[in-house]
C-alpha cells in the first residue's frame, strides 16, 4: 500500500556559516494572528514538527528553523518564526539576512526595503544589488550592567545583560582565547555561566530566561570577536545579529560608538557582520549587514512508521 507520508518543503541556507532552513511550504496552518501568538500555537500544537525540521536525522544542532506565513500586518512581506534545537527565538539575525536571500531566490523579492513581521516586533531588510542584505532590528537596550557572578570553577564573571531581539549576557573579561580549537573549552565555560545566572534567577525583563552567552576579544581583522553560546549549547558560526545588535547597544550606551558609526563583529569562525546604530525617539535601532547563501533545496519527507521520524528528542 502506498504510504501517506507528510511533506515539507525547505530551502537551507547559510549566513556566515551559520545555517538557516526556511519552510516554505506543508506546514499546518497556524491561524491568522500575530507572530507572537502564531508563535503560541506553534508551540503547543506542534513542537514535534520543530524537531522533525531542524534536529538529527535531517537537521543537526546548529540548524536554524525559520517557518516563513503570511504576515498579519500587510505593511509587511513576509512574517517568520524562528526556531532551533531547543526551542524558539524572538528574533534572529542571521536568519534574516537567511530569509532575504531565500524570498529573492524563490523570485519573491528583487533589490529593496522590506518589512518582516516577527514575534518580537517588525524589523526591516534591505538586499542591495551585491546580495548583501541590511537588516534594521528591532529596538535594542542594555538592561543591567556590570552584574557579577560566581561561576562555580571558574570565579567571579562580570557581564552586561542585553536585549537584541533575544536575551544575551555579555562578557568583556576572561581568560580564553577565542579560537576554534578552544570550542569545547568556550562551550563549558558559557554553559556554566548560563546555568548560574538560570540558578541564582537572573534574568532579562520580566523574568525572561538569559539564553544566549556572549563573549569577547580583541581581533586585529574588526572591531571585536565573539563566541556565541546559543540556547540549545550549539555555538553561532555567524557573528549572531542579535548578539551584535546587543552588544551595539550597550557600547552605544557606554559612549564607546556613535550614531552611524560601523562597528564590524567577527565570528569565532571568522565570518563579519557589519553594525551601526540609528537612534529614533531616543530608542537604539541597530543596523547589522551581511550576506548568505543558498545551500539546498529540498522536501523533508516524515513517516509516521519511522521511529525517528520527529528527530531525535
Ligand atoms: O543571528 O541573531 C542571530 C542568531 C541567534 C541565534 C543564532 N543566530
Amino acid at each position: 500500500m502506498k504510504k501517506d507520508f507528510q511533506k515539507i518543503r525547505v530551502i537551507d541556507s547559510h549566513t556566515g556559516g551559520e545555517p538557516t532552513r526556511v519552510v516554505i511550504e506543508g506546514f499546518p496552518d497556524l491561524g491568522n494572528g500575530t507572530m507572537a501568538e502564531r508563535l503560541e500555537v506553534f508551540k503547543s500544537d506542534f513542537d514535534n514538527l520543530r524537531s522533525a525540521i531542524v534536529k538529527e536525522p535531517r537537521g543537526h544542532t546548529a540548524v536554524i528553523g525559520a517557518l516563513l506565513c503570511e504576515p498579519s500586518d500587510k505593511n509587511c512581506i513576509a512574517g517568520v518564526i524562528f526556531f532551533d534545537n531547543a526551542g524558539y527565538l524572538g528574533m534572529c539575525g542571521h536568519g534574516t539576512i537567511g530569509l532575504v536571500r531565500t524570498l529573492e531566490y524563490l523570485g519573491k523579492i528583487k533589490t529593496g526595503k522590506y518589512k518582516i513581521e516577527t514575534p518580537v516586533g517588525i524589523v526591516e531588510a534591505e538586499l542591495d544589488e551585491n546580495d548583501f542584505v541590511t537588516i534594521e532590528n528591532v529596538p535594542s537596550y542594555r538592561y543591567k550592567k556590570d552584574v557579577e557572578v560566581e561561576v562555580k570553577s571558574y570565579g567571579k564573571i562580570t557581564g552586561d545583560i542585553a536585549w537584541g531581539g533575544n536575551w544575551f549576557f555579555l562578557i568583556q573579561e576572561h581568560s580564553f582565547e577565542l579560537k576554534l580549537e578552544n570550542l569545547e573549552e568556550l562551550k563549558r565555560f558559557t554553559i556554566s555561566v548560563r546555568e548560574t545566572l538560570n540558578k541564582n534567577e537572573i534574568t532579562g525583563k520580566n523574568g525572561h530566561e538569559v539564553d544566549h552567552i556572549e563573549i569577547f576579544s580583541p581581533t586585529e581583522k574588526a572591531d571585536s570577536k565573539n563566541f556565541v553560546l546559543c540556547p540549545g549549547h550549539e555555538y553561532d558560526r555567524s557573528p549572531c545579529g542579535t548578539g551584535t545588535s546587543a552588544k551595539l547597544a550597550c557600547l552605544y550606551e557606554d559612549g564607546k560608538l556613535k550614531e552611524g558609526e560601523t562597528w564590524k563583529q567577527m565570528s569565532i569562525i571568522g565570518s563579519i557582520f557589519e553594525g551601526k546604530v540609528r537612534i529614533d525617539n531616543g530608542k537604539i535601532i541597530p543596523i547589522i549587514k551581511g550576506n548568505a547563501f543558498i545551500t539546498a533545496e529540498s522536501e523533508l519527507i516524515l513517516d509516521k512508521d519511522d521511529t525517528f521520524c520527529f528527530g531525535i528528542r
